[in-house]
Formats: structure tokens, C-alpha cells, sequence
């Protein structure tokens, strides 16, 4: 990975006489002496700009001087904290993996910082100040932000966050590739979901089949909490406590990916619990299915994600009106309500500058129809994972079957017979 280019383009979009503070993070701590998994909360533009996921971080990106400068403050390895919780990173590793050759240990860090707004004229100093939602805890940079100001209250402070966000909506090859993979693993999983699938089964067990082997494969893990809905849970779109039997004669709708070297995918399947769908299943599913192929087809630069959910919205409602659901196309809002395209990337849901922002060559999006029929107890999603070429889209997932005939077939040629499954102990 190219980060060098990556802080480069950061260090043009800065003003003059400014500089740029962005923290790795600090572990989340969950009860006692728990702390949640590192790897997965460390700032993702932390992790854009430098290829690292540690904790106790800083990258410090300077514009106000000639040349430009950039530093990198990692912790000191300590021997003993090192037997407790593991190797920290070297300088030797933090240099080779980032590209920086200026790193420090992050006690010189305040020190630094000091001299440099004592010596330099600082008039402008990028934080990362996103903030999801005003209910959640700040974030640490955002944290740090608030400490910055206080300290330097005639210093303009801005948001990097755009900076990087903007970057990030446009994959390279190396970043393209790491999708792919992710997206390969995937399909392996819900290869062997389909193999192991009957009814009887609850949802967590279908959940275990495609954790297993993606895990197994090299996942670092999944990308998302993994969502397996049967029957009517299949119409809850964030539903992830699969705790429920699997009925004969329902589907199962998963919606799930792997995630590898901090790259996602993300990707919905809707299976038949017996390996058959019913008349009035493949009705549904042929009308999603038909908006899935269509995205993926429309999809192009210059578009936006806006555009692209009318058209899903065309489809889907013209096959439910034929299905006499609806009347007026303007009811489809009542058996489909999120939108058709999210960015994919660092993050699941991946960054965007702004919602009206057109698609650019190298976005990937992901191209998600559904139907969600809670009076007939069936939820139906396909989700597949689009790239965004020079005058047209391609759709990086298409290996993962997902017509009915294929489906049928696959578990008819694959289940196997479960008698040696392990048995679910609890509901
Ligand atoms: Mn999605």
C-alpha cells in the first residue's frame, strides 16, 4: 500500500500554516481488567494514512514548515507489558510498515508539540472531529480535539475527517484487492451455510457454518455482526441475535462478510431452510433479483447512490404491483425501506463527504435490494459488492450464486447429512 501518496495528497488538500493531529486510539474498555479487541476500533483514518492498528498512536503531519514533515509517536516496547498483552510494534516495523521515517515513542509526543506551537506559526490545526451521533461517547481524537483548544483557543480548528473521507471513497488496486479476497472467503462460507443448511436448525448454528470456515480461511474476522434471519426475522434489517429455529418451509436470509487485513465485504443471500423455495418465494426473490441485476448494470460514474435507489425502487415496485401487493408505485416504501448502495471499504458503511456526491472510478458500493412481506413471513435481501470502472460498474461478487435454480441445485448436490452436527444446547 501506497501511504506515502496516501499522507501526500492530505498534506496538498492542508491549508498553509497548518498541521495536521490524528490518533491511533486507545482500547475500549469493556468490565475488570477487559478490553475490547484493538485491531477493530482503531481510527480508520489512522489506518488509511500509516497501515497501522495500534493503540497510543500519533500521526503528526506539519505544513508549516519547508519541506513539509511528518512524524509517527508509537509506544516504547516495555518487556513485561510485552509477556502480559503481546508485542507492541518496533520502530524498525512502524517505519517499514508506514513509510515514515520520523517516528518518536509518543512521550515525546506532548514535548514536541509544545515546541512546535511555541516555534511555528500555527494558525490552522486539523483534528479528526467526527462524530456519529451526539447520544455515543466522543471519540478519542474528538476527545483530543477539545483538549487541543483549550490549550490554543486562537488556533483555527478543523475537521480532517473530510480530508481523508474523500480519498477513501476512491479504492486503489491494493485496496480492491484485499475486497476480493474478502469477498472469496465469503463465498466459501456461504458455500458451506448452503451445505449444512435443514430445518430444525437455529439461526446461530447457520452462523457458526459461515464463521468457521472464514475464520479457518484467514479472516482476521467478520466484518459485521453476523445477521441470520429465518421467516419473519428475515424482514428485520439489523437483526442479529439468531437465536431462533429455522422452520421447515421458511428462508433464511444471512447477511454477512468477512474481513481481511482490515478490508470488508458484505454480502446477503436468502436460502431455503428445506433447499426448495416456494412458488410464492421465487416470485418475491426473481423481483429482488431483478432489481440486484439491474443496479449493477445502471450503475456508473457520475451517478449518485440517490439515483441508483429510484431505479431499485422502479423495479421493485413494478414487480410487486404485476404480484397485486401494491397498487401505486409510491407504496413500495412499505415493503422496502432502506437504500440500494452504501460505500464499502475501511469501514462497512464507508465514508462519504456528501450523500449527493456522484460516483467517481474505483468507488465500490455495495448493490442491496430487498423485500420485506411480514403478512407472508418473508424477508428477502441479495446483496452483492459493485466496483465502479471507468464507464460502468462490475460486480466483484458475481462467483456467489444467487438465482433460485442455482441455489436449489447447489443444496441438492451438496448438504450433507447432519447427523453429525453438533447438537444446539440452549435457546
Ligand atoms: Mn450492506
Amino acid at each position: 500500500m501506497d501511504f506515502e501518496s496516501r499522507r501526500q495528497k492530505i498534506l496538498d488538500k492542508m491549508e498553509k500554516n497548518s498541521i495536521a493531529v490524528l490518533y491511533s486510539g486507545i482500547e475500549h474498555h469493556v468490565s475488570a481488567d477487559e478490553y475490547d479487541l484493538f485491531t477493530a476500533q482503531a481510527n480508520r483514518n489512522f489506518f488509511y494514512l500509516t497501515g497501522l492498528r495500534r493503540d497510543n498512536m500519533v500521526l503528526l503531519m506539519d505544513k508549516c514548515v519547508e519541506p513539509e514533515r511528518t512524524m509517527l509517536f508509537i509506544e516504547e516496547a516495555d518487556p513485561l507489558m510485552e509477556r502480559w498483552y503481546g508485542r507492541k510494534v518496533t520502530e524498525e516495523e512502524a517505519i517499514e510498515i508506514s513509510g515514515i521515517d520520523d517516528v518518536k515513542f509518543i512521550d515525546e509526543f506532548e514535548s514536541t508539540m509544545d515546541m512546535l506551537m511555541t516555534r511555528e506559526d500555527v494558525y490552522t490545526a486539523y483534528f479528526d472531529t467526527y462524530r456519529h451521533q451526539k447520544a455515543d461517547l466522543p471519540d478519542y481524537n474528538l476527545v483530543k480535539a477539545n483538549e487541543f483548544r483549550q490549550d490554543y483557543p486562537s488556533v483555527t480548528l478543523k475537521n480532517l475527517f473530510p480530508l481523508v473521507a474523500e480519498e477513501r471513497m476512491q479504492k486503489d488496486d491494493d485496496e480492491i484487492k484485499l475486497i476480493k479476497d474478502a469477498i472469496e472467503l465469503t463465498k466459501q462460507g456461504l458455500n458451506n451455510v448452503m451445505a449444512n443448511l435443514k430445518p430444525g436448525m437455529k439461526e446461530y448454528q447457520a452462523q457458526a457454518d459461515f464463521e468457521y470456515v472464514v475464520r479457518r480461511g484467514g479472516a482476521e474476522w467478520t466484518a459485521f455482526p453476523t445477521i441470520a434471519g429465518s421467516g419473519v426475522n428475515g424482514t428485520m434489517l439489523h437483526y442479529d441475535t439468531n437465536r431462533e429455529t429455522i422452520e421447515d418451509g421458511t428462508l433464511l436470509l444471512l447477511d454477512l462478510g468477512a474481513r481481511i487485513d482490515g478490508y470488508n465485504s458484505d454480502i446477503t443471500r436468502t436460502y431455503p431452510a428445506n433447499g426448495k423455495f416456494t412458488e410464492r418465494q421465487k416470485a418475491v426473490y426473481d423481483i429482488v433479483l431483478a432489481a440486484n441485476r439491474k443496479i449493477v448494470e445502471t450503475a456508473k460514474p457520475g451517478m449518485t447512490t440517490k439515483e441508483l435507489n429510484k431505479v431499485c425502487q422502479d423495479v421493485l415496485s413494478e414487480g410487486l404491483i404485476k404480484l397485486g401487493l401494491i397498487k401505486e408505485p409510491a407504496e413500495i416504501s412499505k415493503y422496502y425501506m432502506h437504500g440500494v448502495s452504501h460505500h464499502l471499504g475501511i469501514d462497512v458503511h464507508d465514508v462519504t463527504v456528501d450523500f449527493n456526491k456522484k460516483l467517481r472510478p474505483g468507488a465500490v458500493i455495495s448493490d442491496e435490494p430487498g423485500l420485506y412481506i411480514d403478512e407472508w413471513g418473508i424477508g428477502i435481501r441479495i446483496e452483492d459488492d459493485v466496483l465502479i470502472t471507468e464507464d460502468g460498474a462490475v460486480c466483484l461478487s458475481e462467483d456467489i450464486i444467487r438465482t433460485t435454480d442455482e441455489i436449489e441445485e447447489y443444496m441438492l448436490r451438496y448438504r450433507r447429512k447432519l447427523d453429525t452436527c453438533c447438537q444446539a444446547m440452549r435457546q
